[in-house]
Parts: C-alpha cells; structure tokens; sequence
C-alpha cells in the first residue's frame, strides 16, 4: 500500500456493522466509494463503536464486523488503494471521542435527529452513547484531516455538527483541524424499501421482503422484485409522488445500469409491470453475483482478512495518532515521553 499521495484530497466515510448491506448501502453508498478510489486518498472504515449505542448478541456483533469488512473488500474496495479498517482497532477514536465530547454542548448534542428517532426506536436504551454519538463521529473524521465525507442525506447534520465543534475547537486552541465538506456522489442512488416505497431500504427492517440483500442469491432477488409493490397504471414512468413503487425500480435500474429515467420509460413501453420487475431483477441479481462469490471466497481464508485488518489498523493509527497528539497538546494534557 503506498501512503499519501499529498496532491489528493482525503475522502473518508464509515458504515456500522448492523447487519448485512442492502442494496440502499450499496447504490446509496459503497458502490459510489469503490468510484472515489483512483481520484482520491480513500479511508473506509467499519464503525463498531457507533454500533455499540444499539443492543447486538456481542457473537453476532464480532462476526457482523468481519463480515462488514469482507463485504467492502467484495464490492471492490481494494485495500492497495485505498485504507480500509475497524474503527475499535485504532484506539484514537475513542480517545479523540472524548476530547471531542468535552467540546460538545448538551443543547446542540439534544437537536440532533437521529438520537430523537432512534431513542423513540428503542424507548428502553437510550443510553449516553446514543446522545453523545455525534461527538464519536467528529472526532473519526477530524483525526485524519478528511477533505470530504461521503454520507446520505440522513448524516449530514452530523456533518454540521462535526464542522462547529471543529470552528470551536480552533478558535479556542488553535487551528489544528480542516474542515470537512459532505460529498454527495452524482451517481447515488436513495433506494426505497420494496414494500413501502415512501420510506428508505434499511438494514434493520424486520420484513425480509422489503430490502435486498447484497448477499441475495438470484432467484430470491427475482422473487423479492416479482412482489415489489407498484401501482394499477401499468405504465413505466418516473414520479416519485404518484408511483413511488415504479420511481424506486426505476432508480435502482438507473443506478445498476447508467440509463436515465427516458431511456427506461422507452424501453418499457407498451410492456407490462411483469417484464419490467423481472429485467430490473435479473440486472441486480447480475450486479451482485460477483460481491457474492468473492464475499464467500474471502470469508473462507480468516488468515487474509484478518492480515488485512491488521495492516488497516497499523496504518490507521500511524495517521490518526499525529493528529490525536496536536489536540492532545493544545487541550493541556500532559503528554507521556
Ligand atoms: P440501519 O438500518 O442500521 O440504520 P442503514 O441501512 O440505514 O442502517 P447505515 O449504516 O446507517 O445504513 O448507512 C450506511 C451508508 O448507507 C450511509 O452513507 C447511508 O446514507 C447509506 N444508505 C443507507 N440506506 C440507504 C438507502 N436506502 N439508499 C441509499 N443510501 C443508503
Ligand atoms: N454515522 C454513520 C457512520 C459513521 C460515519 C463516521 C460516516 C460513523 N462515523 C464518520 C462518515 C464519517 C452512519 O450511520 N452511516
């Protein structure tokens, strides 16, 4: 793995290990992140500690991280360009987490969307973690100086958050950090749960037909897409607010394939929603038979991953580490020779 080439710019992001990606991860997210690779110095990491504000069985959260790191490798993240690690591995974070904590204000920390509507999503852990999240994030993307950080539209207050706390921080000690910009991929795709389209594919939704799964074999994806919800028009066209079902295959179509919206409603037209379900399923069912196979040849050789892991973590805390000792110093901690 080279280090920094000092011209490009650092694009930084992170996805919990709750569960295997959705297809939403994946056009939303990871597959935009595996196009950044040649452009710009990419750090990717699996965010278990986010994951700890939610209650996971600890053996499933352990295999669920492997998994998570498996699966960027298998969406065509390449550890040879680009820095791939477990957050837990690179012990800054926690300790940037707390810094940054001390600089974080209960009244802004209190706005923050995501705690409201988690918290009401599990009414009984709405733990200090869960409230203090933001700060945790913040100091991930101060530690390594990123220049952008591709997230969706539900992150970007984060993103806001992570850019006052980094102005307040300056102005009172000093500019130590750069401030990070939210990076929104042209080509990212918002995928809607298959069953109610007005509300987003999510990892977590407890109707398997709703989502897709990256892990999806075909003819599961076939039948996923044959009981999508639609509409009684019959015809193949883009509006979000009338047919929201049609829109959303249409996006993923979109995505997988770079056709815009007309050269779908051509091709579509006069047929019927069966022909339509059935080609937009059979091309994800091809788009994601690579990441399967490879996910499974890269879960069967541990020895790899966990070298990869290993070799992320070391070069993660190399870069993480300068900037933990600048904020270090200038907070007045006494620093260790
Ligand atoms: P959870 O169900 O655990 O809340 P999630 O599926 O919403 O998880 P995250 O781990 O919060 O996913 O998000 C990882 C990345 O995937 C983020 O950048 C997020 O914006 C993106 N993402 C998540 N769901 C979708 C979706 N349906 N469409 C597009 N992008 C998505
Ligand atoms: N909160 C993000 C995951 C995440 C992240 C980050 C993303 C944690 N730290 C730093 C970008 C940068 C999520 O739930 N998608």
């Amino acid at each position: 793995m080279s280090e920094e080439s000092a011209e490009k710019k650092i694009i930084l992001s992170g996805i919990q290990p709750t569960g295997v990606f959705t297809l939403g991860n994946y056009l939303g997210a990871v597959k935009s992140w595996k196009d950044l690779q040649e452009a710009y110095n990419c750090y990717y990491f699996i965010a278990d500690l986010h994951s700890l504000t939610i209650h996971i069985d600890p053996v499933k959260r352990r295999q669920q991280t492997r998994q998570a790191f498996a699966l960027l490798l298998a969406c065509g993240i390449d550890t040879e360009k680009s820095l791939v690690f477990v957050q837990s591995h690179n012990k800054c974070h926690a300790e940037m987490g707390w810094i940054m904590d001390c600089c974080s204000q209960f009244g802004e920390l209190s706005r923050m969307t995501q705690f409201k509507d988690k918290s009401q999503k599990h009414p009984d852990n709405i733990n200090a973690g869960l409230f203090t999240y933001p700060a945790l994030m913040a100091g991930d993307i101060l530690l390594y100086q990123a220049d952008y950080v591709p997230v969706g539209a539900d992150q970007t207050q984060h993103l806001e958050f992570t850019r006052d706390v980094a102005t307040r921080f300056n102005h009172t000690y000093g500019e130590i950090f750069k401030l990070p910009e939210g990076y929104f991929p042209k080509a990212g795709a918002r995928v809607m749960s298959l069953q109610d389209p007005t509300s987003k594919m999510s990892k977590s939704d407890t109707n398997p037909k709703a989502t897709i799964s990256i892990l999806d074999d075909e003819k599961t994806i076939l039948r996923k897409f044959k009981s999508a919800v639609t509409d009684s028009d019959a015809e193949v066209r883009y509006d979000v607010e009338n047919k929201p079902g049609v829109s959303n295959l249409m996006t993923i179509y979109s995505a997988i394939t770079g056709k815009t919206m007309d050269e779908i409603t051509g091709e579509f037209r006069g047929k019927g929603y069966g022909d339509f379900k059935q080609t937009v399923g059979q091309a994800v069912a091809d788009e994601l038979k690579p990441i399967r196979e490879k996910f499974d040849e890269l879960m069967n050789d541990r020895a790899f991953l966990d070298a990869e892991m290993k070799k992320g973590a070391e070069r993660a805390t190399r870069i993480a580490s300068k900037t933990l000792t600048k904020a270090k110093k200038r907070v007045g901690l006494l620093l260790e020779n």
